[in-house]
């Protein structure tokens, strides 16, 4: 990239260059994409298309709006300027009442086609919808609207995405996800409670860059950031394998730091990237588990909000973490350490870690923490 261009960006966006080419380097390897791709993002954002964005809310607590507002890579107001046209958002909008609607009608108008939508929150279809309306129209009939003229829709935060938290049993509203009433166009889902900012920004720079949405799943996500279950790259996973788990909060294993299945994570059913990508930059990152509370499945349709807190997750996978070494059979040794960890994964996640690898592999049996035994 030129030093034109990065002289320009300074100027404009008060970012240093390393600022700006850190935020490009970590949507890029949110994304996961190849090496270069960076300065494609650099070029896509200094070209200044800023996509127009209509952010509506309804049934929800405002969190996913509030974790956006932590996103500090660049602080938002940069992103407001640079990366997208905030054009409609009533939370942030300076705007109220008759004079906020007309904003919104007229960004829609003159974009025509070309807006982003992005809904935070579920939509009430009780009775008509009425337990949801903004400026006297019902969020059935605003998302209907909204979405009619969109080039692309985004469903923020698991609310709008399944229904999440408004759409737990008895579910008096009748709360949905967006894709339950838009169904002529593609919803990307972004679950969470709330998602991650930056799997959010990652999206949209997405677009902006390369003029299309990122591959999604067959839940509508994009595969970048729920491609995988939390369980893989969790930092407590070895203490899983090794069968150490926290057996009550504030006990001397959850005070060591051990695996939080027995207290009810949902990290082995439970797609996500929260423990690569971390919440709270300010802080300096952290996410649920890190903090000793086990994942609840925010995020996941069926999981959260619906299978109680207490509950036993059911591991997905018994997959190894690709973290672990590879197995190297060394001679005249048998099963070295890295292939007991192995072995401890793959037992582990059917039984019980500790008792099935020290039987296996004819070790003296551990401390009886494993899975089965209560
Ligand atoms: Fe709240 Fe968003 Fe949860 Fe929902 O996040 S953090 S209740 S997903 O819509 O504001
Ligand atoms: Fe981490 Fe939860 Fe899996 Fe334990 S069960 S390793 S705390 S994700
Ligand atoms: Fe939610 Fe679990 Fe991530 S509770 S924020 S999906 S760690």
């Amino acid at each position: 990239m030129s030093d034109d261009i990065l002289n320009a960006i300074e100027t404009r966006l008060g970012l240093s260059r390393r600022s700006f080419m850190q935020f490009c380097a970590a949507m890029a390897a949110t994304m996961g994409l190849p090496a270069g791709a960076e300065a494609e993002i650099a070029n896509a954002i200094v070209s200044g298309k800023r996509p127009p964005v209509i952010w509506l809310h309804f049934l929800e607590c405002t969190g996913c709006t509030e974790s956006m507002l932590r996103a500090e890579h660049p602080a938002l107001d940069k992103l407001i300027l640079e990366v997208i046209s905030l054009d409609y958002h009533e939370t942030l909008f300076a705007a109220s009442g008759h004079q906020a609607e007309a904003a919104r009608k007229s960004a829609m108008a003159a974009n025509k086609g070309k807006y982003v939508l992005v809904v935070e929150g579920a939509i009430s279809t009780k009775d008509g919808g009425i337990y949801c309306k903004v400026g006297g129209q019902t969020s059935l009939d605003l998302v209907k609207e909204c979405a009619a003229d969109a080039a692309a829709v985004i469903a923020i935060g698991s609310c709008a995405a399944w229904g999440g938290m408004p759409s737990s049993a008895p579910n008096p509203t009748g709360a949905v996800g967006v894709a339950e009433i838009i169904k002529d166009k593609p919803v990307v889902n972004i679950p969470g409670c709330p998602p991650s900012p930056y799997n959010f920004l990652s999206t949209v720079v997405h677009y902006l860059t390369f003029g299309v949405l990122p591959d999604l799943d067959d839940k509508g996500r994009p595969k970048f950031a729920y491609g995988r279950i939390i369980h893989e790259n969790c930092e407590r996973r070895p203490h899983f394998d090794a069968g150490r788990f926290a057996q009550e909060f504030g006990d001397e294993g959850h005070r060591k730091g051990y695996c939080l299945y027995k207290l009810g994570c949902k990290g082995p059913e439970t797609f996500a990237n929260c423990p690569s990508i971390l919440f709270n930059d300010v802080g300096g990152g952290s996410w649920p588990v890190g903090t000793g509370h086990p994942c609840i499945g925010c995020s996941e349709k069926g999981i959260g909000f619906t299978k109680p807190i207490h509950a036993l997750a059911d591991p997905l996978y018994i997959t190894p973490p690709e973290s672990y070494p590879r197995i190297v059979e060394e001679q005249g040794q048998g099963v070295t350490l890295g292939s007991a960890a192995t072995v401890a994964v793959i037992g582990g996640l059917a039984v019980g870690a500790g008792l099935r690898v020290a039987r296996n592999l004819g070790k003296s049996k551990p401390e009886d923490t494993s899975i089965g035994k209560e």
